[in-house]
């Protein structure tokens, strides 16, 4: 069976794209669509074409799984059907919902018009693959927005709701139904007569545009970047747009294409793209669990974390109760959420309309009752293990049958916390990073009872509000605090051994992290980190140390940005070297007798780096991860790793699993037993085999 039904409704052939479940351009698709166009051509009773996507969306994009296989090269390919439809003697229409991407709105634009409902979103999210739109996206998208909406759009692969892009023009006509709407529009545009240029023929918006705008396009999109190369080169194809014959800017980006797909930030970013969706596959949950349905949200704690879930969940249009001790810590809980919005309202990233309804969802109480009811509680107060015991005692003897209980405990035992409970297999940990309602990781945790139900429905329920959910195993630090902690402490060691603050945060931020880990320190409060160590002082082995340099700091009175001081000086917005730092570190050399060095830059990042796949192999080993896409998934949406590297596991399988193996054997001997490799990583480094071989 085709791909494309094709049937007749009056004199409107209408095309529907039905290839589960995203109706992407598969090869199957593009037969099918070339087979549809050329009896709709033959039909002289067919006096318009109507393509619309059955199932939740239009096309979605080209066939990501068809990349580098045989089926990619099948003909038509996507620019021949483009060819057909921009030349085609009768009127086309592609009538949109769900979402039209990449080069499903690609062969959009290659129709006379585009509707849609107005749920609908449209967008050329390929830089995110670390492409570009290969199908015409760089050259007709500005030619109907402008330029510069052109390449803010194309350089950040926002989805564009339908009501905006009609504004904008992508859209001609927003319609209640895809079907009947698309066959009225080319029915009332048969009518009148009306006629349509073809996009890549509308030059007024990309005519006589000052370079300056390119250059202003650059510097911007340039500090976003953070090292990725596909949104400059999307600038380089729009300029082309603007500067040269449609026929040899159409060239151009082509040969960009092929250019950034041979890239090997493509190769990473296609993998973080699946492994995102494969996090969400938790293996031995039977097919037949499913997620329980969650209408309504408790929290525990009004602070920064508890503050920033509740607004998560308000977010996504799910009531809150947000309960605190009292009434005063509540009400400054409830201003700070306030502000937050505030702050989102007047920046335009969100409308009043939008905080107005997302803060009417959450209610306060100091009243443990009026939590009973909720379909999950998540704790958010103190990290101490008996106050979260003692929390838990009470949840389990107040809330309905079936609810879950979560805590947002950031490393202590969920095992432990299930115990202080009658029903440890509702208790799970659902981690969530500050600022909750921004950060987009969810770090779900399971104890060694937690249910599959009450799994699949957290992993469920991160995707519904937004989060990107991963499923660890409760060890202590979960999958992204327990490698932190190696990350941090080899750069303090790196310190201790003649790098200094400055050099390390440069090496870092040019490998891409959002932040270097001092930089990252002061912006934490380094007194918050001297507890949480003290805390952690008995997983130290004999004869194992952390540095002190953090302890000397904050005795100096050095705790970060919050003291305006830490390993930097902070002036206003200005961060500062400060000799007094230099000084404090020099005397952690001196006091372990240690000769300060010089490092190169690739050394620093060598040293930065592996620690964190060593110790992700031994989740791997451990079951604490699931895979090595979990990790990458975790820290590239909670620590800022950048995405175009693909994530921690997928750089050091890049690097060499040999060499990370060896660089843990030097570490061992420097730093003490936990640094060294485990048996997971001996062996694929000896066999010369990638995490698929785990
Ligand atoms: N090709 C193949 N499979 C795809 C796919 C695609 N384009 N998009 C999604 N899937 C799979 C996905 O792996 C998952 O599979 C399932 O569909 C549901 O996805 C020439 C060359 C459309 C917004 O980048 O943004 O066009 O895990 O969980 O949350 O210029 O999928 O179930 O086995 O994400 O409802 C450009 C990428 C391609 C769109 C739906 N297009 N996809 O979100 O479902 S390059 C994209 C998405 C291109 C041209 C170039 C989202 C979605 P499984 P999901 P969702």
């Amino acid at each position: 069976m085709s791909a494309v039904a094709y049937e007749v409704d009056g004199e409107t052939a209408v095309l529907t794209v039905n290839y589960p479940p995203v109706n992407a351009l598969s090869a199957a698709v593009r037969t099918g669509l070339g087979e549809a166009l050329e009896r709709a051509g033959a039909d002289s009773a067919v006096k318009a074409v109507v393509i619309l996507g059955a199932g939740k969306t239009f096309i979605a994009g080209a066939d990501i799984t068809e990349f580098g296989t045989d089926k990619s090269k099948v003909k038509p390919s996507i620019h021949d059907l483009q060819t057909v439809l921009e030349g085609f003697p009768k009127l086309t229409v592609a009538a949109i919902h769900g979402t039209a991407l990449g080069g499903g709105l690609e062969v959009a634009l290659t129709c006379h018009a585009r509707v849609a409902l107005a749920s609908a979103k449209v967008g050329l999210p390929e830089v995110n693959l670390g492409i570009l739109p290969g199908a015409g996206g760089t050259q007709r998208l500005p030619r109907l927005t402008g330029v510069e909406v052109g390449i803010d759009l194309v350089t950040s692969g926002k989805h564009v709701p339908a009501p905006k892009a009609l504004e904008l023009g992508i859209v001609d006509a927003i319609v209640d139904d895809v079907r009947s709407g698309g066959i009225a529009f080319a029915r009332e545009a048969l009518a009148s007569g009306k006629t349509f240029v073809p996009v890549i023929e509308r030059n007024e918006k990309i005519t006589g545009i000052d370079p300056s705008v390119f250059a202003e396009a650059r510097k911007n999109v340039g500090k976003k970047a953070r090292g990725k190369i596909a949104p400059m080169v999307i600038i380089d194809c729009i300029e082309a747009a603007c500067t040269r014959p449609a026929k040899e800017a159409l060239a151009f980006e082509s040969e960009k294409f092929q250019e950034l797909y041979a890239s090997d930030q493509r190769a990473a970013l296609m993998h973080y793209f699946f492994a995102e969706r494969q996090a969400r596959k938790i293996p031995g949950i039977p097919a037949d669990v499913k997620a329980k349905p969650i209408t309504s949200c408790a929290i525990i704690g009004a602070g920064t974390m508890g503050g920033g879930i509740a607004m998560s969940f308000a977010n996504a249009g799910i009531p809150v109760t947000l309960l605190d001790l009292n009434q005063e810590a509540l009400d400054r809980g409830i201003g700070v959420i306030r502000k937050n919005y505030g702050i989102s309202v007047s920046r335009g990233s969100i409308s009043q309309d939008k905080m107005d309804k997302a803060l009417s969802l959450i209610t306060p109480t100091t009243d443990y009752a009026d939590l009973a009811q909720c379909d999950i509680v998540i704790e958010a107060a103190l990290e101490r293990m008996d106050v979260k015991k003692e929390i838990f005692a009470r949840l389990d003897a107040l809330m309905k049958p079936g609810a879950i209980l979560a805590t947002n405990t950031s490393y202590l035992s969920i095992d432990e916390i299930a115990s202080a409970t009658r029903r440890p297999g509702d208790v799970v940990g659902c981690h969530f990073f500050s600022p909750a309602n921004v950060m987009k990781l969810l770090e779900n945790v399971r104890s060694a009872v937690t249910s599959a139900e009450t799994i699949v429905t957290v992993m469920e329920m991160g995707k519904t509000i937004g989060k990107v959910p991963v499923l660890a195993g409760s060890t202590e630090g979960f999958i992204g605090n327990r490698m932190l902690q190696y990350y941090t402490g080899e750069a303090e060691f790196l310190l201790e051994q003649g790098a200094t603050p400055e050099q390390i945060d440069r090496v870092a931020t040019k490998f891409g992290m959002a932040m270097g880990p001092m930089s990252m320190r002061d912006l934490a409060g380094m007194d918050m980190a001297v507890v949480s160590r003290k805390g952690r002082a008995a997983s130290i082995p004999e004869g194992e140390r952390l540095s002190p340099i953090v302890e000397r700091l904050v005795e100096a009175g050095r705790f970060g940005q919050k003291t305006n001081k830490g390993f930097y000086r902070y002036e206003g917005r200005d961060k500062l070297s400060d000799p007094e730092t230099m000084e404090i570190i020099e005397g952690v050399s001196r006091d372990f007798g240690i000769t300060r060095r010089e490092f190169t830059d690739e050394e620093v990042e060598a040293r930065l780096f592996a620690p964190l796949v060593n110790e992700g192999a031994k989740e791997i080993e451990d079951g604490t991860a699931i895979r090595a896409g979990d990790i990458d998934v975790a820290w590239v949406n909670g620590y800022g790793f950048p995405v175009h590297r693909g994530g921690p596991m997928y750089w050091g399988e890049q690097y060499g699993l040999d060499k990370i193996y060896q660089m843990a054997l030097e570490a061992e001997k420097r730093n003490g037993p936990r640094w060294g490799p485990c048996k997971l990583l001996e062996r694929l480094a000896k066999e010369g085999k990638g995490w698929d071989a785990a």
